[in-house]
């Protein structure tokens, strides 16, 4: 076979890439009893694209296939593993019992790949034959492997998890004909409005920074070494944006130098996006989204929104599940961080979904039963199935509004009380962090609570007096909340910017018997940010005025949460959450990446609630 090798090369592992790798599957928990080796042939090769460019790929062939097999191949940035080993993981144990020939490969300008490596590369120009982009890599590969390994049933899948999972989708778009099913499982699909690197147009500070340093430092992956354990106060010392480049990265990390080049949601934004591009559903698919994904929330979702009205051969499917990013790829699934499940549900993920969809579309074996969605319902643990997601037939939008005295209601506020608001005062000098202290670096080697952060308990914001709280009494009866849910704000700020983070929130009771240490946990079921400057476009920011009351509405993304008997449902309004976001001077400046220290002030800010201004969450009440 042309350019292919044969090698037998240790899996290697750099403690950076262990949590990465954990989230995205291709290692065990720690203490994990490696399983034996599973016997393949392993092969390496450097495959050559279109453009001559040639990428490291490494393929194991079970030796004791009873026939041809389907590929399963995996696209990643973090590196392609020289021996079978991850293989062992129990993350991948259904599909090496399935059979598959296992493709990994180093994606451009990665590890052992050539070419140059691009931050989530916009598609290419069709028009321009000579163009590559990561689908173009992806078709090129699937035809060499026809054509070079022997032993296949001609079919290809593709799976992976955020990195790996946006390669995987963007090789739908433009599919070989082999490529017969895909799982692009945490895939962000637009990375100025809901996914890793800025949420509503708020930069993620914390992962922005780390995740560009750890990926453009070096060809393979550099942890950014913070002089200090607590970053909240490794962040907050740097001062404003404009020190990240002239105080540690020096220019030299191109992504960070995008994030300050385009402020806004410009073309640099749009055209990496990924919902224009997907115009057909060509391959069948399954879409994975985490309840609590710290990262790749948005994206999951977006993407299989975007496809569902294109379905029509009815191949496209959503998944979620109560996890974090990656956390289905995880050993168990019977909790996250002190939430537990009743049940193993990252197994059974694996074993009950993911195994037969990839089964039924690429060896035609029975097994495959979703209709459209299955999803678990976090408070009730349990699964459900639904043949529409939202599934909107099942479910009424109720507002819960925000009222006096701290209390949240079904009920609307029925005066026009002009002075019937809550306040606070948010100053960036002291910002509210947005986990409790100290918060470690997002790959600390020595461990991270980025991890769990959002299942934490959210005692520790409440009451503060630069977050306001409203609670309803406990509930009569359980209240399912299936689908979209969407917080109306009106609010004003005495700045000419602002932010406004909102969080809904599950109480449970103070009594708690099933387990007495969870008594009052405050558990934060949807979140998320808006940058006020954004209020009418993403492309065309506007200062504020200082004073007047404005509507933000703030999308809180979809949730299948039953609030039981007993529990009480509360929201919570900040307007900073740092350095998860970074701090919004409160003053309008045409860059905050080029924002002075002396832009940044502190600002009065008010939330109403009376009948014309009538802060809500509306919530997708089951009523079915
Ligand atoms: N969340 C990571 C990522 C995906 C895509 C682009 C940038 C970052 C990841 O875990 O791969």
């Amino acid at each position: 076979m042309p350019d292919l090798r044969s090698k037998n090369k240790a899996f290697w592992i750099i403690p950076v890439l262990a949590a990465a790798l954990a989230a995205v599957g291709w290692v065990g928990a720690a203490g994990q009893t490696p399983a034996p080796l599973p016997e393949f042939t392993t092969t390496e090769a450097m495959v050559p694209m279109r453009d001559g460019v040639k990428l490291h790929t490494v393929v194991f062939t079970p030796k004791k296939a009873a026939g041809p097999l389907p590929f399963l191949f995996m696209r990643t940035p973090y590196g392609a593993p020289g021996s079978a080993r991850p293989l062992t993981a129990v993350s991948y144990r259904e599909l090496v019992d399935e059979g598959y020939i296992f493709v990994f490969q180093d994606i451009r300008g990665r590890f052992e790949s050539e070419g140059t490596f691009v931050m989530q590369r916009p598609p290419r120009d069709r028009r321009d034959p000579r163009a590559v982009d990561e689908s173009s890599d992806a078709y090129d590969t699937v035809a060499w492997l026809l054509a070079n390994v022997p032993g296949h049933n001609g079919r290809v899948g593709m799976r992976g998890v955020s990195y790996d999972g946006w390669l995987t989708a963007m090789a739908m778009l433009d599919p070989h004909p082999a490529l017969k099913a895909v799982s692009p499982q945490a895939s962000p699909a637009d990375m100025y409005l809901g996914d890793d690197f800025h949420h509503n147009g708020a930069f993620r500070l914390s992962y922005g920074f780390e995740y560009a340093a750890m990926m453009e430092t070096t060809k393979e992956s550099t942890n950014f070494r913070f002089d200090e354990y607590d970053t909240f106060e490794w962040y907050l010392r740097l001062g404003p944006l404009s020190m990240v480049n002239e105080k540690v990265l020096l220019g030299k990390i191109p992504t960070w130098n995008d994030y300050v080049a385009h402020p806004n949601y410009d073309a640099f934004w749009q055209k990496q996006a990924m919902a224009p591009y997907l115009t057909r559903a060509a391959v069948p698919a399954l879409h994975v989204a985490g309840w609590w994904d710290q990262e790749d929330f948005y994206g999951p979702q977006k993407i299989y929104e975007t496809l569902e009205p294109l379905d029509d051969r009815e191949v496209s499917f959503f998944v979620a599940g109560p996890w974090n990013h990656g956390g289905w790829m995880r050993p168990g699934g019977t909790a996250l961080g002190r939430i537990k499940f009743g049940s193993d549900t990252a197994d059974y993920f694996r074993k009950k979904i993911q195994a037969p969809f990839f089964a039924h579309y690429l060896k035609d074996k029975p097994g495959w039963d979703v209709p459209e969605a299955i999803t678990f319902e976090t408070g009730a643990n349990e699964w459900r199935v639904y043949d529409e997601w939202p599934p909107r037939k099942l479910t009424e939008d109720r507002p819960l509004y925000v009222r006096e005295d701290g209390r949240l209601s079904f009920e609307a506020p029925a005066a026009e009380d002009a002075a019937a608001f809550d306040g606070y005062v948010s100053d960036p000098a002291r910002p509210v962090p947005y986990r409790p202290r100290p918060i470690e670096a997002t790959y600390d080697p020595r461990g991270s609570g980025w991890g769990t952060w959002l299942v934490g308990d959210q005692r520790f914001a409440h009451l503060r007096p630069d977050v306001l709280s409203w609670e309803t009494e406990p509930l009569a009866e359980d209240v399912t909340i299936t689908g979209r849910l969407t917080a109306k704000l009106f609010a004003s700020t005495t700045g000419t910017d602002s932010d406004w983070v909102v969080k809904l929130i599950d109480v449970y009771p103070e009594d708690y018997p099933a387990e007495p240490s969870m008594g009052g946990y405050q558990l934060m079921i949807a979140n998320d940010v808006f940058r006020g400057r954004f209020r009418k476009s993403f492309e065309r920011p506007e200062a504020l005025v200082p004073g007047e009351v404005a509507e933000f509405t703030v999308d809180l993304h979809t949730a299948d949460h039953r609030f039981l008997k007993g529990h009480r449902i509360m929201v919570q309004v900040q307007s900073t959450w740092f350095p998860l976001i970074d701090r919004n001077p409160q003053t309008y400046v045409e860059n905050i990446f080029q924002a002075k220290a002396s832009d940044y002030r502190p600002a009065t800010q008010r939330v109403y609630r009376s009948k014309d201004r009538a802060t809500c969450i509306v919530l997708p009440v089951r009523v079915r």
